[in-house]
């Protein structure tokens, strides 16, 4: 990023960037990541570090959603599916004339309009590194239930109560036809919605997807996310994916939302 940032600016300017970057790492580790977390994305749960996106760590071993999910999964889904993405969004992004700083939140939302010839690299590679950067940050051991506070009152007030919300959100993971995801989004009029996109695709891709927002939720439907342990049997792993949903980092994101 700082390369992008500076690229067109002075040696006065850049030493001037630098000192504030400088006072920046001098609050600590999370000072020093505020540039990176901006750039990368609003949301926070991407990383982006000298000029690339990186792949985030999981925030649990891959062992912690076991029953559920089985580590060898996760080690593969992780590993090699959320790698190639990471690496594939990255090559798309050298080929790419970005405004300096922009979160790809704002690439995505404008994906349809780039030039075709890089347009379906950053849209497979970029929602597929940001979709399993926020399918990570919204699972966890001992997890599950329901949301309280201000999410489980907004789920009511959109869905009329979180069982219905549920049936919604499972309907549209199993009817999703092939690879895709179902999503839990922050709409333009602030309230919730359900919705299901193909293949990489999520509700900030305007002009490519119905049902605009921010997701705040995801669950991937791939069968690379499922098959190893259930195979076919794509509803038992919904419905074992609801015991791991995070509700406290849903609450956050949701508190976060722009819309
Ligand atoms: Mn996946």
């Amino acid at each position: 990023m700082e390369n992008e940032l500076l690229g067109s600016r002075t040696r006065r300017e850049f030493i001037g960037v630098g000192a504030a970057a400088l006072a920046l790492a001098a609050l600590g580790p999370g000072g020093s990541r505020l540039s990176a977390a901006t750039a990368g994305g609003g949301a926070g749960f991407m990383r982006f570090e000298e000029g690339k996106y990186v792949l985030p760590d999981l925030p649990y071993a891959a062992s912690a959603l076991e029953p559920a999910i089985d580590a060898r999964t996760m080690e593969i889904h992780h590993g090699k599916h959320h790698a190639g993405y990471t690496n594939n969004l990255n090559a798309a992004l050298g080929k790419l004339e970005q405004p300096a700083g922009e979160t790809l939140e704002r690439l995505l939302g404008r994906v349809s309009r780039l030039d075709a010839s890089v347009r379906d690299g950053v849209r497979n590679n970029g929602g597929g590194y940001y979709n399993h950067c926020l399918f990570w940050e919204t699972m966890g051991p001992g997890a599950g239930g329901e949301p309280k506070d201000r999410l489980g009152e907004a789920i009511k007030v959109s869905f009329g109560s979180f069982a219905a919300f549920r049936e919604q959100m499972s309907a549209a993971a199993a009817t999703r036809f092939g690879s895709g995801w179902a999503w839990l989004y922050v709409g333009g009029d602030g309230k919730l919605y359900v919705s299901s996109t193909p293949n990489q695709d999520n509700p900030l891709m305007r002009g490519l997807v119905e049902g605009l927002g921010t997701p705040i939720l995801g669950l991937d439907v791939w069968e690379h996310a499922y098959y190893l342990n259930y195979q076919n049997r794509r509803a038992d792993y919904v419905a074992a994916w609801w015991s791991l949903v995070n509700w406290t980092r849903v609450g956050e994101l949701y508190a976060a939302a722009k819309y």
